[in-house]
């Protein structure tokens, strides 16, 4: 049987595709809402429109502090187990409370006094780390909620000692004013030569006389690292917490044509671009390329600005576009290329021209971080769309001027959200007959039907 004529037309409609893959080998904690995430799970906070989601992919990391969050409290003293206090002068009360607390668990430290001596004075809770060498970067952070202050302020505070306990070094960073809840207050650094150990503080410290207030301090961490990265925490006396490094990754196959394409994506740092470290090799955002490096391109956030790199047999090459953002920012990143060159568009400008890349082969795209090597991109990820041809300049340029999310069109071949979901999207078309439609030598066909997910 032969169908000679058929009239209608097909409508675009958006169909699912494979999933993007998320692994990470830990337990987590988010960081909007401080609820554990279990392994493999992905965090899922704020996204860049509103009401939507984005992904967080971040590397791994050990908390050096034990009983960071509070948990563990068996003493008489009102301070939390593995910790220590101090205080300079007046009435001091520490309790280990229920409330405020972060809901990573279910204690907090509170420390209060009622009226220090003099300025410069101080009450606290401490713990020491050990273990530590000169020279290496360090991160501090912790979370204060400040319910009072008089004559005095809340402070998170590092001093480094050598073998023999001579003090070396400090950092520190003070707030001054009460909170709505719990804030987060981080210093980073690098240890002085000869650097052994450290004591880690929260403290009430007196501007004068008469010095008085009380704060709770929660997910205290401190980490072998030039930048901050979220809460790892083990609810015990003895354990170092580790949280293992996040992969994100969709299948190409189908998805990515290596003649011509576009990945598209909108990337919200965790760092400004002045806070990301000189030190770091990169944040790496975009990664397709075989996992010797020979082959395939890399988008990656450096302090200053973006770099791209094209991974090709007749020369490695490598651009970098000098560009500001702040946390919170969006980014909207567009990897694109043709039979000669790849592009590094950054919201809607062209960015970075190099010569193509090496097709890296059926491999996965990494959307994060790469196969390779660390860093994470320690970001947030929505709104990837994946392109069968070199969308135009204009056309990447007026999607992002849009402010609205990347449609699925005839030539997407892949769209993820990521919006409290993994799921993935492509194009798929219904034939809709219309009423004239002759239909000779087959089966009329009286309702629209899926004809094709290519
Ligand atoms: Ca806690």
């Amino acid at each position: 049987m032969t169908r000679a004529i058929v009239k209608g037309f097909k409508k675009l409609i958006i169909v699912p595709r494979d999933p993007a893959s998320f692994t990470r080998s830990s337990p987590a904690y988010n960081p909007e809402d401080g609820s554990q995430v279990a392994v493999n799970e992905p965090r899922y906070v704020e996204g860049p429109w509103a009401g939507s989601k984005a992904l967080l992919v971040e590397e791994g990391t050990t908390n050096l502090f034990k009983n960071a969050s509070f948990e563990v409290y068996t003493g008489m003293t009102g301070v939390a187990d593995g910790w220590a206090s101090a205080v300079s002068s007046g009435t001091a009360t520490f309790s280990v409370v229920t409330s405020p607390i972060r809901p990573s668990g279910s204690k907090a430290q509170k420390v209060s006094n009622s009226g220090m001596a003099s300025a410069g004075h101080i009450t606290d809770v401490h713990q020491d780390i050990t273990g530590l060498y000169g020279g290496q970067p360090y991160s501090l952070s912790g979370y204060f909620n400040v319910e009072s202050l008089n004559n005095a302020y809340v402070q998170i505070y590092v001093d480094f000692r050598d073998a023999a306990s001579a003090w070396l070094g400090g950092n520190s960073r003070g707030h001054y004013s009460t909170t709505a809840g719990f804030i987060r207050l981080c210093i980073s650094g690098t240890t002085p030569a000869g650097t052994a150990r450290c004591q880690a503080h929260a403290i009430l410290r007196a501007t004068a006389a008469g010095g008085s207030g009380t704060f709770y301090v929660d997910d205290m961490q401190y980490e072998v690292k030039p930048h901050p990265t979220s809460i790892i925490l083990a609810n015990d006396t003895t354990t170092q917490a580790t949280r293992s490094p996040e992969t994100l990754t969709i299948p190409t196959a189908g998805v990515l044509n290596p003649q011509e394409g576009t990945v598209e994506v909108t990337v919200i740092p965790n760092l400004s671009s002045s806070a990301t470290p000189s030190s770091v090799l990169g944040f790496h955002d975009l990664v397709w390329m075989t996992t010797d490096a020979s082959k395939g391109f890399i988008v990656r956030r450096k302090q200053g600005g973006i770099e791209m790199l094209s991974r090709r047999s007749a020369g490695h090459q490598n651009g970098f576009y000098p560009v500001t953002w702040n946390v919170g920012d969006k980014l909207s990143i567009a990897v694109k290329w043709d039979s000669a060159k790849l592009y590094l568009l950054v919201n809607g400008q062209l960015a970075i021209t190099l010569d193509k890349f090496d097709d890296p082969g059926s491999v996965q795209l990494y959307i994060g971080s790469r196969a390779d090597a660390p860093p994470q991109g320690n970001a947030l990820y929505a709104d990837l769309r994946i392109s069968s041809r070199a969308r135009t300049d204009a056309e990447i340029l007026a999607a992002y001027q849009s402010g609205q999310p990347l449609p699925v069109d005839e030539w997407t071949t892949l769209k993820v959200p990521f919006d409290a979901s993994l799921a993935g999207y492509g194009p798929g078309y219904v034939y809709v007959p219309s009423n004239k439609t002759r239909v000779v030598g087959g089966p009329r066909r009286t309702k629209a039907v899926l004809l094709s997910r290519s």
